[in-house]
């Protein structure tokens, strides 16, 4: 082992890769059909405000969702601001920390008050039982994140906002594809928000979308997303502000989608070399999905349990940056950790217990069409080596 440390490139041997190896690497369709639509896009002089890829992307993913209104958006982001103001929530909304900031900052950015909850250990989203204890007279609504594709337990928090009279909204900027009791996730709660960001499954460059089956919040939406203009009228109807997506990004999604069996074939065989290479490494755990439900395997999930290997999370990405594999921490720290939450609302350790002890445990590993099953295997060959060997790693690091 002390030969084999010697070679590790923390240790001065030569990394793995030349090149980087990143999380979140774009999956890119054919290029040929994506020049061919922006040069369309040239040509028609047409470059945003309802365009026609737009419009074919928004009633694609509509149908691919099986949900009646997709409202195409210029980010995640906007398209939860947009999705919250539309449904007029006010007050408190509780919402798991356990996510990207932007899930928070989406409710503070309307002067709504995010009310961080925890999460089940277990599925990593938000924990229902935790959800009702946070119920206050100011509360208005519940903000679920489909955190890595997994869907929320959406059967107990409907229960939940229904009993309480709640709004139920769901962040699924993770999700696109996946699905929740055999049903497309986009089709719970009053609305669900996608995000068509580079590192996510189905990227736009940078985009977003609204899916609802609420005929009036759409409207709402749609008018929001423009200004307030009503297709056709050039005066506002409603507050809005600019969230609309462009017609390059509509076409680059457009490309993407007729690649997405490519794209879920090459996620999928990558997560299950993964966890065969990963697989029975004591004091690991490795984030596996419900096989009988859809899922985009976007994200390749290890906790690490450092009491048990002896190696702490951190050193383990440090190990691997060396190598020049850009392992990430998603999400650490948790919101609530972070500014303004931490001024304002100061939590204590025990509070989030489970938010806090993942934040130290997760780490992410590179997948999607940039990788290749050789760069998995010597990925996970270092992964295993330096956890079967944490102990005398970290004493030779500290
Ligand atoms: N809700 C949730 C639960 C979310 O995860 C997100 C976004 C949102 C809401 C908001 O949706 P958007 O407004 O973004 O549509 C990244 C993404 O920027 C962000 O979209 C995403 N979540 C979050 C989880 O990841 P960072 O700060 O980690 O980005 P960055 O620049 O460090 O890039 C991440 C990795 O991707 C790096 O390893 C490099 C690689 N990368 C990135 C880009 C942009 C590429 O290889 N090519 C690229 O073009 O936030």
């Amino acid at each position: 082992s002390v030969r084999l440390n010697q070679k590790l490139a923390i240790f001065g041997g030569t990394p793995t890769f030349g090149d980087k190896i990143y999380v979140g690497r774009p999956n890119i369709g054919d290029r040929l059909h994506l020049l061919n639509r922006i040069n369309d896009i040239l040509d028609r002089k047409w470059l945003s405000n309802g365009g026609k890829y737009v419009q074919e992307f928004e009633s694609r993913i509509a149908k691919i969702l099986g949900v009646k209104h997709c409202i195409a958006t210029c980010n995640g982001t906007v398209a939860l601001q947009i999705a919250a103001k539309a449904a007029n929530l006010t007050g408190e909304v509780i919402v798991p920390s356990f996510t990207f900031i932007a899930t928070a900052h989406a409710l503070q950015w309307l002067g709504l008050t995010p009310v961080f909850c925890d999460i089940d250990p277990h599925t990593h989203t938000i924990d229902p039982q935790m959800v009702e204890k946070l119920i206050t007279r100011d509360t208005s609504a519940i903000l679920g994140v489909h955190v890595w594709g997994q869907p929320c337990n959406v059967e107990a928090l409907s229960a939940i906002a229904q009993r309480h009279n709640l709004k139920l909204i769901f962040d699924a900027a993770h999700a696109f594809y996946s699905s929740y009791q055999g049903r497309a996730i986009g089709n719970f709660g009053q609305a669900e928000v996608l995000s068509f960001h580079a590192t996510k499954f189905l990227n736009t460059f940078e985009g977003g979308a609204v899916v609802t089956n609420d005929d009036e919040l759409a409207n709402s939406i749609r008018l929001m997303v423009n200004f307030g203009f009503a297709a056709g009228y050039d005066n506002a109807m409603s507050i809005g502000t600019n969230g609309k997506m462009n017609e390059v990004c509509a076409a680059m999604g457009l490309t993407g989608l007729e690649s997405l069996d490519e794209f879920i074939t090459i996620n999928h065989r990558n997560y299950k070399l993964y966890q065969q290479e990963l697989g029975g490494i004591p004091g690991v755990r490795f984030f596996t999905f419900n096989e009988s439900e859809k899922n985009n395997y976007q994200y390749i999930v290890l906790e690490i349990d450092e009491k048990i290997t002896q190696i702490s999370r951190d050193r383990l990405m440090q190990i691997l940056h060396a190598e020049n594999i850009l392992a990430r921490r998603y999400f650490y720290p948790g919101c609530h950790q972070m500014e303004p939450y931490r001024s304002l609302f100061p939590l204590s350790q025990e509070q989030l217990p489970y938010t806090n002890c993942l934040g130290e445990r997760i780490l992410t590993l590179p997948t999607g069409t940039a990788i290749i099953p050789e760069d998995i295997s010597k990925i996970t060959r270092i992964i295993r080596f330096v956890l079967e060997h944490g102990l005398s790693i970290s004493q030779k690091l500290s």
